[in-house]
């Protein structure tokens, strides 16, 4: 799907790593996906497979296991493990953007050294608290605290709607301490108190587990705080990188749905022809291929910002907002060219469509990134 050759302003390396994540995707996920999200399974052993591909930390230094690629590359990962399922493009962004991100910029030397490699063969699966029970869109006012004990802490609250939660043996967790300031804390599987129970009966992101992070009194040591953040600026930075990484992976969703409708429509004959031959199913497709190319070109020059380091958070909210309601609206008309095929699982669309209702939200709702927007060009907060 490169209606503007786009692919001409990338290079041999970056054609490469898009193939091979794709080809990994044909063979290890696609012929199973189904299987997984109708079961509420995640794929087994995803995290290391991920890792072994190279997905997990790829814009971060090979020092600490990273792939040392730039964002162009990293977009590209994620449009195409969102091709197969958001919630495969899920564990890739929430492991790289908001777990491994944050200890390497945030994190001693000694916490980089012993998690990043870890993390980034997917030895490790890390999760992510930051929404609560009752804070989600405004979570500076999060109830989570770190309350001085001793020579380290206690963490009392609880986190929720966690990707990955009931499986992760490490969680980035973001807390209010004494003074008031924002502290980010490494939580580990089997420390006392700390448990991780599973949200069940989703109608979403089916191949993804989610859960809560319960924190009863749970000790933390000095060892476990990241040292180099103290403020909000340490969640809503991960934010940034994950919301970048899924303004792409929207787009692999998007192409999918796209590519099934085509080609059910060239084959499918009503009234004795191809129902592509008929102009209300083509203008369909046309606003599709359309909406496709604007949030492709919208991506390639928010990677070139970013690689210069000039993308600003109110510009990856608009990629983030727009290229996940493309992508929903691009399947909701999929689904609608393929009549009562669309609604089982022998195609992908449905599945797409039903992922992408939790995409719209986390990470920032679609109301919320509109009202960055809104703040950005107005110079007026509208959020409260
Ligand atoms: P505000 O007062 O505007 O700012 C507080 C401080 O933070 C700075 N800042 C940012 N820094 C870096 N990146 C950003 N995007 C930033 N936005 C703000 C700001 O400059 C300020 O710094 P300073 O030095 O002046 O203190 O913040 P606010 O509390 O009013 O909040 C603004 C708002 C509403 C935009 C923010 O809270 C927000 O983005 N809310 C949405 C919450 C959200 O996105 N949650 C996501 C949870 S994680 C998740 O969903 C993972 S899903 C993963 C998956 O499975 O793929
Ligand atoms: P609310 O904030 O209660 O919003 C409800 C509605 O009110 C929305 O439509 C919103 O747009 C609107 N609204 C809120 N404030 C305003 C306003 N000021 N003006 C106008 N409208 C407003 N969080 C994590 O921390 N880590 C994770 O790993 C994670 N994974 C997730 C996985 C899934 C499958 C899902 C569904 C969510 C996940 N989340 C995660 C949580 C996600 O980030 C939140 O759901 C999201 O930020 C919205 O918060 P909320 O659900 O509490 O909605």
């Amino acid at each position: 799907m490169d209606y503007y050759q786009i692919e001409e302003l990338w290079s041999a390396e970056h054609l490469l790593i898009r193939d091979s994540v794709r080809a990994f995707i044909k063979k290890d996920i696609l012929p199973d996906i189904d299987s997984y999200a109708q079961d509420h399974q995640e794929v087994p052993q995803l995290m290391k497979k991920l890792g072994t591909i190279g997905a997990l930390g790829p814009f971060l230094p090979e020092t600490y296991g990273g792939g040392g690629l730039d964002q162009l590359a990293y977009g590209l990962i994620m449009q195409e493990l969102e091709y197969g399922d958001s919630a495969i493009r899920s564990a890739a962004s929430v492991q790289s953007s908001l777990v491994m991100f944050p200890i390497f910029q945030y994190g001693s030397e000694e916490q980089k050294r012993k998690y990043l490699p870890l993390l980034a063969k997917g030895e490790y699966i890390g999760s992510f608290g930051l929404t609560e029970p009752n804070h989600g869109s405004d979570p500076a006012a999060m109830d989570t605290r770190l309350l001085v004990d001793g020579d380290g802490y206690r963490l009392s609250g609880s986190k929720m709607w966690i990707t990955n939660a009931p499986s992760c043996d490490i969680a980035v967790v973001w807390a209010r301490d004494e003074a008031h300031k924002i502290r980010g804390i490494i939580v580990e599987r089997g420390m006392e108190g700390f448990s991780t129970p599973e949200t069940l009966h989703k109608w979403s992101l089916r191949a993804s587990k989610t859960g809560e992070l319960v924190f009863d009194q749970v000790y933390i040591s000095k060892e476990q705080i990241l040292p180099a953040v103290q403020s909000m600026k340490g969640p809503l930075s991960c934010l940034n990188s994950a919301r970048y990484g899924i303004a792409w992976g929207a787009i692999g969703a998007a192409v999918d749905c796209y590519q099934t409708a085509l080609k059910y429509a060239q084959e499918r004959k009503q009234f004795g022809k191809a129902i592509a031959s008929f102009q209300l199913q083509q203008k369909k497709l046309a606003e599709m291929v359309t909406e496709i190319t604007k949030a492709q070109l919208l991506a390639w020059r928010l990677a070139m910002l970013k690689n210069e380091n000039k993308a600003t958070p109110a510009q990856i909210s608009m990629a983030k907002r727009n290229n996940v309601h493309m992508a929903l609206q691009v399947a909701r008309e999929a689904r609608q060219v393929l009549g009562a095929m669309g609604i089982v699982g022998d195609y992908s669309i449905m599945r797409h469509m039903m992922n992408l209702e939790s995409v719209i939200t986390y990470e920032g709702t679609h109301d919320i990134h509109l009202l960055i927007t809104g703040q950005d060009i107005t110079g007026f907060n509208a959020f409260n």
